[in-house]
């Protein structure tokens, strides 16, 4: 975490875990991207029947210039399964954690164009390539803040989950819906804490629940302060979230934590900043699974 890494390196990172710790770590290939690559979940468990008991949802590199998101949510992999100061955090719980949802982009960042936010999918109809993977969930899909333009950094798709990795990440998440209790998605940048909806300036009915948790996880933040709040009222209306869609289909507790800094970087964090961003957010982990092993 002394620097970004590629894709290639993180991956294997994943299989080494997965190699090393039998017993902890399943390595979960949950489809391919547009241009083939795959999309890869980790399973942390100390479970003797994993999949029986509450479980946290962590993804990042939905965006993919925003570098500093699938660095933490690496480090809390590593910190999950390498150290045992944190069994802790396993006791519980099980935890999903997806660190690159949008691999292609990622590639496309290192190589060719470091501030590529999309997917890297070909249009029918536009020479632009790339779908917002975060406006292309499908719940109030095509609404506000999405734009039908596919030179547009905010393009919609031609239909919700039309983007491979979108496809693939909601299934597999539908599929384990009544164990997770906790959706999280890392992006950059603002330092936000960003309860749904973030459709439209509309509260579910247990906002304050949501609210309380995340106020609560926002609490164990030292070096970097985070602002708490409805997404579309701190930032702006946007559909199509992967947050917004979580929440649709039950999951209780959904947030976006936009992570550091305010903008003076902005998605160029200096790499000399990621472990100190880590190392910051990974105790608001311990806020979350205390309320998730027994909330709902
Ligand atoms: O606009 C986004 O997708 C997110 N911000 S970012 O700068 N990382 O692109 C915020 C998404 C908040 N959630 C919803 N609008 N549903
Ligand atoms: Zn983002």
């Amino acid at each position: 975490w002394i620097s970004y890494h590629r894709l290639n390196n993180i991956y294997a990172f994943l299989t080494y875990l997965n190699t090393t710790y039998p017993k902890l770590v399943q390595l979960i290939n949950i489809g391919s991207s547009y241009e083939k690559r795959p999309l890869y979940v980790i399973r942390i468990s100390n479970s003797s029947s994993p999949g029986t008991r509450p479980a946290i949802w962590i993804d990042g590199g939905i965006h993919a210039r925003e570098w500093i998101s699938p660095a933490v949510a690496t480090y809390i992999i590593q910190q999950l399964v390498e150290v045992p100061a944190n069994a802790k955090l396993l006791s519980n719980v099980d935890w999903y954690i997806m660190p690159v949802v949008n691999p292609d982009g990622y590639e496309f960042t290192h190589t060719t164009n470091r501030m590529w936010r999309k997917t890297r999918s070909v249009s029918s109809t536009s020479s632009c390539r790339g779908v917002d993977p975060n406006r292309n969930f499908g719940f109030k899909w095509g609404g506000l803040g999405a734009s039908t333009n596919p030179c547009q950094d905010t393009y919609r798709g031609t239909k919700a989950f039309s983007e491979p990795e979108t496809l693939a990440t909601s299934n597999f998440i539908k599929g384990k819906s009544s164990q997770i209790k906790l959706y999280l998605t890392l992006h950059s940048y603002g330092q936000y804490a960003l309860i749904p909806y973030g459709y439209d300036v509309v509260y579910p009915p247990d906002y304050n629940d949501l609210l309380a948790l995340a106020n609560n996880a926002a609490s164990k933040f030292v070096k970097y302060t985070y602002t708490v709040g409805n997404s579309a009222d701190l930032l702006y209306a946007a559909s199509g979230g992967s947050d917004d869609w979580a929440k649709s289909i039950g999951i209780k507790y959904s947030y976006t934590f936009e992570l550091p800094d305010r903008g003076t970087n902005a998605f160029t964090l200096p790499a000399s900043e990621i472990l100190p961003v880590c190392q910051d957010f990974f105790p608001a982990l311990d806020v979350f699974a205390t309320k998730v092993a027994t909330c709902c």
